[in-house]
C-alpha cells in the first residue's frame, strides 16, 4: 500500500472502502480505515476519504446503480467509520483548548453525517464539540447555547426546502448573540443562501476551522427579526399564500396530471404515493425559491429530478403536466409564473412517438 501524506488517502484505499460500503461490509471498512490512519492525518481520512465514499454513494443511489436499503446500509457503515477515526484520536476535554462550539443540523434535516464530519475535525482541531445531530428544533438549540455558553453556532442543512427554517434558527442565535456558521448543500452554491439569511458559511470542515481561528465571540443581543425584514420581496405574499394552500395546490396538480395521463388511473397505492411525493416536492421546492427569490434554487432541484427519473426509465417530461398545472393554478402570482415558466424549457416535450 501507498504510504506518506503525499499521495494519501491513496486510490487503492478509496476504492477499497467503496467496495466495502457497497457490500455491506462494516468489518472491512473499519480496516481501510484504521490503515489509513496509520499512514495519514486523521482530518483527511474523515474530509478525504470518508466523505468522498459517502457522496459517491450518493451519486450511485442517484444513477440507480444502489438500492435504497444499501445506500442506508452504506451510511450507517460511514458513520462507524467516522466513530473509528473518533475513537483512534479521541482528544480529552482537557486538550479542547481553542473553545466550544455548538453543532447541530437545522429543524427537520436528517442528513447528520456532514454535522457529524464538521464535529470531529473541529475536536481533532482542539475545539469543544457540542454535537447535537439531526433535526434539532430552534428552541432547544438556543437552550443548548444558553446551557453551554458556545461561542458559535455551526448549521448544517442538506435539503433547501428547510432554508425558511434555517433563516429562523441564525435569527433566533443571532437575537441572542451568538454567530452562526452554516454549511452544507441547502445552502447553495458557494454558500449564498447563508449569506441572505445573515450567517457566515464555510464549504466544509477545514474552511469551517480557519474560519473559527480567528475567534469568534459572541455579540450583543440583537433584536428579533421578522422574515421580510431581511427578505423584503416576502412582502408579496407569494411565499406565504404559496405555503398555506400547499394541500390545495397537490391535490388539484394530481387531478390536472391524472388527465394528461389516463395510465395513472391505473397505478397501486405504491405508484401513487410516490406521485404525490413528488408533487409535493415540486410545491415545496417552488415555495423556498420563492423564500430565498432565487428561480435557479428550483431549476436546480427540476434538473436534479429529471435525471433521477430519467435514471428510472421515466421520461423527465413527465414533470411538464405538473408544471403547467401550477402556472395555471399560481397565474396570479408573477415571481412563482416566472419561475414555473422558466423550468418548462428546462424539460424536453415529448416527440409525437412517445405520445403513441
Ligand atoms: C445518506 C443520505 C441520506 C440519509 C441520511 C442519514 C444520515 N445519518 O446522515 C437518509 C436516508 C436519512 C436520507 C434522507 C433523505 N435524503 Co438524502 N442523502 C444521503 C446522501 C447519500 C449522503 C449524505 C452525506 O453524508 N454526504 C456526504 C457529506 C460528506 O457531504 P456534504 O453533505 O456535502 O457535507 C460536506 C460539506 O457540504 C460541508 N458541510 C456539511 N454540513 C456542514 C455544516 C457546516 C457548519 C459546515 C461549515 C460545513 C458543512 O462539509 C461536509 C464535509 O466535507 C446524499 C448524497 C450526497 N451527495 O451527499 C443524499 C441527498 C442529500 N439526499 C437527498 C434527498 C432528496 C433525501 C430525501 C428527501 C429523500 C426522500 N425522498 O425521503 C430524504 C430527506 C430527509 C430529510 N428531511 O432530511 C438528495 C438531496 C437533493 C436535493 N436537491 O435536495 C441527495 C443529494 C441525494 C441525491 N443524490 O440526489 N439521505
Amino acid at each position: 500500500m501507498s504510504g506518506g501524506k503525499d499521495t494519501y488517502p491513496s486510490a487503492e484505499s478509496r476504492e477499497q472502502l467503496w467496495q466495502a460500503l457497497i457490500d455491506g461490509d462494516e468489518t472491512r471498512a473499519v480496516t481501510v480505515v484504521r490503515r489509513a490512519l496509520d499512514t495519514g492525518a486523521a482530518e483527511r481520512v474523515l474530509l478525504e476519504l470518508i466523505a468522498p465514499a459517502q457522496e459517491r454513494v450518493g451519486l450511485a443511489w442517484a444513477a440507480n446503480d444502489i438500492t435504497v436499503a444499501q445506500e442506508h446500509a452504506a451510511t450507517s457503515i460511514s458513520e462507524r467509520c467516522v466513530a473509528a477515526v473518533a475513537d483512534a484520536t479521541a482528544p480529552s476535554l482537557e486538550d479542547a483548548v481553542a473553545g466550544r462550539v455548538l453543532v447541530a443540523c437545522v429543524d427537520g434535516e436528517w442528513h447528520a453525517l456532514p454535522a457529524r464530519l464538521v464535529s470531529e475535525v473541529l475536536r481533532l482541531r482542539g475545539w469543544r464539540v457540542d454535537y447535537l445531530g439531526a433535526q434539532v428544533p430552534t428552541e432547544h438549540l438556543i437552550a443548548h447555547v444558553h446551557r453551554t455558553g458556545a461561542q458559535a453556532v455551526l448549521l448544517s442543512s442538506s435539503i433547501p426546502t428547510l432554508l425558511p427554517g434555517a433563516h429562523q434558527a441564525i435569527g433566533a442565535c443571532r437575537s441572542v448573540g451568538v454567530p452562526v456558521l452554516a454549511g452544507g448543500a441547502a445552502f447553495g452554491p458557494q454558500g449564498r443562501y447563508a449569506r441572505l439569511l445573515r450567517a457566515e458559511w464555510a464549504k466544509d470542515a477545514s474552511a469551517a476551522a480557519a474560519l473559527l481561528g480567528r475567534n469568534p465571540t459572541r455579540t450583543r443581543a440583537q433584536a428579533v427579526r421578522l422574515p421580510e425584514q431581511d427578505l423584503p420581496h416576502l412582502n408579496d405574499q407569494e411565499y406565504t399564500m404559496v405555503c398555506k394552500t400547499k394541500p390545495q395546490l397537490v391535490k388539484q396538480t394530481l387531478v390536472d396530471v391524472e388527465e394528461g395521463f389516463p395510465a395513472m388511473r391505473h397505478y397501486s397505492a405504491f405508484q401513487l404515493d410516490r406521485t404525490v411525493e413528488d408533487i409535493d416536492f415540486v410545491v415545496s421546492y417552488l415555495a423556498t425559491a420563492l423564500y430565498v427569490d432565487d428561480a435557479g434554487l428550483f431549476h436546480r432541484f427540476i434538473t436534479w429530478t429529471a435525471d433521477i427519473l430519467a435514471a428510472r426509465g421515466v421520461p423527465p417530461w413527465c414533470l411538464l403536466p405538473a408544471l403547467e398545472s401550477l402556472l395555471t393554478q399560481l397565474k396570479d402570482f408573477p415571481r412563482a409564473t416566472g419561475i414555473l415558466g422558466a423550468a418548462r424549457h428546462l424539460l424536453t416535450p415529448p416527440g409525437p412517438a412517445q405520445l403513441a
